[in-house]
Order: structure tokens, then sequence, then C-alpha cells
């Protein structure tokens, strides 16, 4: 590849900045948790800081039931049994592939539906289309917390009377409107992987207004338990552990200052890098809530006069750990690429992102520095590395 020496004119971070490293807050409040947890002998099983951890969830987000789980991937798995979906279930390939998986998994069949270039989540416009005999439900995707077309999918799935479920693995205190993600489908999942804006190492929950659906839920992540010795259906193991929940609650009263230092880092990535042909850093509404985890650059590989990849890699040599999700689109892996697909929204878009660190596992002149490594990379316009 034919480019400049960098290296003359950038220092390499000593410790690579990535996407995805953890938000860390108040380690005081979760090892005194933590400490009360091996003084009570209490771990797992609905313990204590996991039901005030489904509490404060539920209130936070306003909605009815808040079912805290061991990750999201097992969440969409449990879901998708109790709500007894059946045949083929439509989904955005631009998504991580534990959208897919989890259908996969139990048996469905999945059906991947292209993206509106601009909201990066599935077009609702497309959805008819797609809709069979066997079709059982609509999986949206809040890709980047930016909210699904949440009424325009009601309505279509209304028509064809069929379930509409979310992941919202991102989109913790995200909003559609004033609505807090959430509360709409018939349920959705939220994930706490440790790489997510709210983390409890591993975890998730699913969050539904559905009674019903909630009493089934429970019972099903403890393998259909009704009662002691009462067990009233199949289930499986999708508990939280006491730790887990502890790490949540840690974090729960600091949303605020995290989303601060997101939207902070987010603004000096827009303004630095919007005025560059052919780059944009993808916009929020500011009349809604999003927790400005996702720095989401978009890359015109013509315009900008350097491929993503090539940017990655500079990137890469600096210790900066940029990442190009979710690439190659779900329809690209295995074992979803034997089949044909039209995606041509989905395949343009996973070319061009670039994701860059954010949280407060970085500051403002890391950010910066980050910004000067991009407009160098930009302006001395590396060429791809075929
Ligand atoms: N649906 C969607 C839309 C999702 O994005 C995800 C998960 C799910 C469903 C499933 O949720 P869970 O079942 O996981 O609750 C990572 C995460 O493992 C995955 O949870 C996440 N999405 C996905 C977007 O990212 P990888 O394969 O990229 O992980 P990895 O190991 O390459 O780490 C990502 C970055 O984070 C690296 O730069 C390193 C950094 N990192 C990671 C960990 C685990 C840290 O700095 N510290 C850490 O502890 O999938």
């Amino acid at each position: 590849m034919a480019r400049n020496n960098p290296k003359k004119h950038f220092n390499v971070f000593d410790e690579p900045v990535c996407v995805g490293r953890p938000n860390l807050v108040n380690r005081q409040e979760f090892m005194c948790m933590v400490n009360d947890i091996l003084d009570r002998r209490w771990y797992t099983n609905d313990g204590k800081y996991v039901k005030k951890l489904e509490n404060e969830l539920g209130a936070y987000l306003g909605v009815k039931h808040c079912i805290a789980v061991c990750n999201a991937t097992i969440g969409l798995e449990i879901l998708f049994q109790v709500c007894g979906l059946t045949g083929n279930v439509i989904l955005p390939s631009f998504t991580f592939i534990a959208t897919a998986h989890a259908l996969t998994r139990i048996g469905l069949d999945v059906k991947f539906c292209d993206i509106d270039p601009k909201t990066h989540n599935i077009d609702p416009n497309l959805l008819e289309k797609l809709i069979d005999d066997e079709t059982s439900a609509i999986l949206g995707v809040h890709v980047w917390g930016r909210p699904s077309k949440v009424a325009q999918i009601k309505k279509i799935a209304a028509r064809h009377d069929l379930k509409v479920l979310y992941d919202a693995a991102h989109a913790f205190g995200c909003s559609s409107g004033n609505t807090m993600i959430g509360n709409f489908g018939n349920a959705e999942v939220f994930s706490f992987h440790a790489t997510k804006f709210f983390n409890t190492f591993e975890g998730g929950a699913i969050t539904t207004n559905d009674d019903e659906l909630a009493l089934a839920l429970r019972s099903f992540r403890n393998f259909g338990f009704l009662g002691a010795d009462n067990v009233g259906s199949l289930g499986t193991n999708a508990k939280m552990a006491e730790i887990n929940a502890s790490m949540g609650l840690a974090l729960l009263s600091h949303i605020k200052e995290l989303v601060d230092i997101n939207k902070a880092h987010y603004q000096i990535y827009k303004d630095r890098l919007s005025s560059f042909d052919g780059v944009s850093v993808i916009d929020y509404n500011p009349n809604e809530k999003n927790n400005y985890q996702y720095v989401v650059l978009e890359l015109d590989e013509q315009l900008a006069g350097i491929s993503r990849d090539a940017l990655i890699e500079f990137l890469h040599d600096h210790n900066v750990i940029a990442r190009r999700y979710f690439y190659p689109g779900c329809h690209k892996a295995t074992p979803y690429h034997t089949r044909k697909y039209s995606l041509p929204e989905t395949e343009l878009l996973c070319g061009k992102t670039v994701l860059l660190p954010t949280g407060n596992s970085v500051n403002i002149n890391v950010v910066s520095e980050i910004c000067n490594l991009i407009q160098h990379a930009i302006k001395t316009q590396m060429r791809p590395s075929e």
C-alpha cells in the first residue's frame, strides 16, 4: 500500500484504545455489594440485587416488567420460544450475528430485509414483500440506539397478525419520541455485555408491558419452575447472577454522567471529521434520547480517497482499535451465506462503517488525538490496499 509514513508524525498510543472498552464507575459501591454477596452467600437465583436491578430498570424505562437474563442472545432465544414463534422471522442483516443466530438456534428460519440507508434500521417499506404464510414475527433492531420505525412496523404487523419483537441490545437509555425503548412491540431485549453503554459484565434484560408474557418468561428463565418442585413448562437457565446485577446497580445512578461524556466525545468527532468529502459521522435526533455510545463514521471510498479498510489499518497501526461493525453482514456469514439475497443497501453500508472509541475509558484529549490521526489519513489520501 502506498502511503506516507504516518508514524513520523504521530505517537502510537501506548495501550490499545478500543471501541467497546467498558464504562466503569464507582468501584467502591460495586465492591461493597460484592462483599455483601459473599457475606450472605447468596450468589444467584433471583437474589436481592437482581430483584433490585429489575425494579430500578423497570422504573427508569417506564415499563411494567423487566426480566434480567444472563445475556441478550439467550434472552432473545427464550423470548422467541415463549412467544411460540414458528416458520420464519423477518429481520435486518445489518446487525450483530447474535440476532440471526438466536433465531436459527431454536429452529426458526431467517428472512433478511434490507435497511434504510438513512437510519441503518430495517426499511419498513420492504417488509410486506417478504411476509408469507410461514412468517410469524418481525424482529427489528434499534441499531446504534436509533429507534426502528416502530409505528409503521406495528401497523404492518397488525395487518398480517404478526408478533413484533425488538433487539434493543444497543438501545439502553434511548427513546423513540418521548417513549423509552423497552416499551415497543410485544417485548424488547437489551444487552448488558461489557461493551455496551450499560453493562453487567455479561447480561441483559427482556422488557414488556404484557403481564402474561412476563410471567411465562420468568418461569422459562428458571427451568420452567412455577414454584418449588413444580415445573410447569419447558425452560432453561437464563438467570442473571448477583455479581452481574450489582455491577448494573453501581452504574445505574451514573447514566446521565456517562451520556454527557459520550455526547462530548461525539461532538468532537462530529465537528472535526464532518468537513471532508465522503466522510460523515451519523446523526442522532436531538429530540430523542440516545446514549451516544456509538460514534459511527461512514466513509465513501471514492469521495474520501481512502478505503475504509486502509483507514482501519492505519488506526490499528497507531493502537486505535476501531471496528467495522457490522461486516460483512449476517447474510454473508455461515450458515446464511449459501442463499442468495438482494440487500444492496446493507452491502453498501457494510463496506463504509468505522466505529470509533468513546465511553469513559477515554477522554477528550484521546478523542482529539484520534481525530488528528483520521484527518491526517484523509488528507494524505492513502489508497486502497489491494
Ligand atoms: N444484538 C446486537 C445488535 C448486538 O450488538 C449484540 C452484541 C447482541 C445482540 C448479543 O448480546 P449479548 O448476547 O452479547 O449480550 C462484541 C460483543 O461480544 C457483543 O456483545 C456485541 N453485541 C458486539 C457488537 O461486540 P465482538 O466479537 O466484537 O467482541 P470483541 O471481543 O472483539 O470485543 C469488542 C471490543 O471491545 C474490542 O475492541 C475489545 C473491547 N473489549 C471487549 C471486552 C469483552 C474490552 O475493552 N473489554 C472487554 O471486557 O463482539
